[in-house]
């Protein structure tokens, strides 16, 4: 008798092995994000497609740069039988329009790094959401910044900050706040602290907002910089080398870790690019993408909200720290 329970057990196991791979086969999860070139979502999307391969579902990629081409995408995976996506979308404002787009088209909805408000602004936490925890990790960024500065020698009260912003999005408010209030426990004077607000999330409108600042502030010898992401910071720092400021004189530290970062860290000499708190493209594509697979083919929801850590790495330690966060 035990013998025969044990081979139905084992016929129990193959069944049921094979329906899970036939299903895996049939299951299409959408990864749409706001800005395809910038390293960072590439770097989701690569390890996304790690968990498709691993589990044998199929990934639909699509950069989504505005809110008509979102309605578009959530459409469109709806039109090709796309069972959920996961998305960080360039307007957390479209919120309630993108949960009400992804409940017409049957799909179920996840959000990475952006999360989406209501028309209040609150969080809308019935969306499962993975993000940093950016105040920490702008307060990583502060603490880096104001180490060094000591380190140089630099008279604190002295010094400029470029606080490269973009307040219509929460997480950036956060990130920038963070290292604000490290900078300030450290001594750094509030009326020192120059906002430059940048139009879009890439490199030349954080240049074109720190232009700005520099210039009308020629009799300020030190800088520091600061900002949501590498590409923020790298703005600021370009901004510094067409001003004449060397890189002695400057101390810009990001939020990433992805290639803005690394090809910044690999030219020969070092730029006024000091730093950059790495945050985990792994757990943001490959976890969230798992989240979701897991959620369509077993019915597990994901965690309603996932903060990850993030890890401050300079020119010469990033590759021990990309490695020790499994992402080299
Ligand atoms: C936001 C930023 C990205 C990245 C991500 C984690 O979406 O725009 O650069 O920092 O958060």
């Amino acid at each position: 008798m035990l013998r025969i329970l044990k081979s139905f057990a084992a016929v129990g196991i193959a069944v049921g092995a094979l329906t899970a791979a036939a299903h895996a086969a049939d299951v299409k999860i959408g990864f749409v994000v706001k800005q395809p070139e910038e390293p960072w979502f590439q770097d989701e999307w690569k390890f996304a497609d790690i968990a498709a391969k691993e589990k044998g579902f199929t990934l639909v990629k699509i950069g989504a740069e505005d809110g008509e081409k979102v309605q578009s995408a959530i459409d469109n995976l709806g039109a090709q039988g796309a069972q959920g996506f996961i998305i960080c979308t360039p307007d957390v404002k479209l919120g309630p329009g993108i949960v009400a787009k992804a409940e017409a088209n049957g799909l179920k909805l996840m959000t990475v790094d952006d999360r989406l408000v209501n028309a209040d602004g609150s969080p809308i936490d019935s969306v499962p959401h993975m993000g940093i925890s950016a105040l920490k990790i702008g307060e990583a960024v502060g603490t880096a910044i104001a180490d060094e500065i000591k380190k140089r020698g630099w008279d604190i009260a002295t010094v400029g900050a470029v606080r490269v912003s973009y307040d219509q999005l929460p997480t950036a408010v956060d990130r920038v706040e963070g290292a604000i209030t490290s900078l300030k426990a450290a001594g750094f004077p509030e009326a020192n602290i120059f906002d430059a607000p940048q139009a879009k999330t890439d490199t030349e409108a954080a240049l074109n907002a720190a232009t700005v600042v520099l210039n009308k502030h020629p009799d300020v010898k030190h800088w520091v910089a600061f900002g949501l992401n590498d590409e923020a910071v790298l703005g600021a720092v370009r901004a510094s080398e067409t001003v004449g400021i060397t890189p002695d004189n400057f101390i810009g530290v990001g939020i990433g870790g992805a290639d803005s970062a690394i090809n910044e860290f690999k030219k020969p000499a070092a730029t006024g690019f000091f730093g950059t708190v790495i945050i985990s493209p792994k757990r943001h594509g490959y976890e969230t993408a798992l989240n979701m697979y897991d959620w369509v083919a077993n019915g597990k929801e994901p965690p309603a909200l996932t903060l990850t850590a993030g890890e401050l790495a300079l020119r010469d330690t990033y590759v021990d720290v990309r490695k020790s966060l499994g992402i080299e």
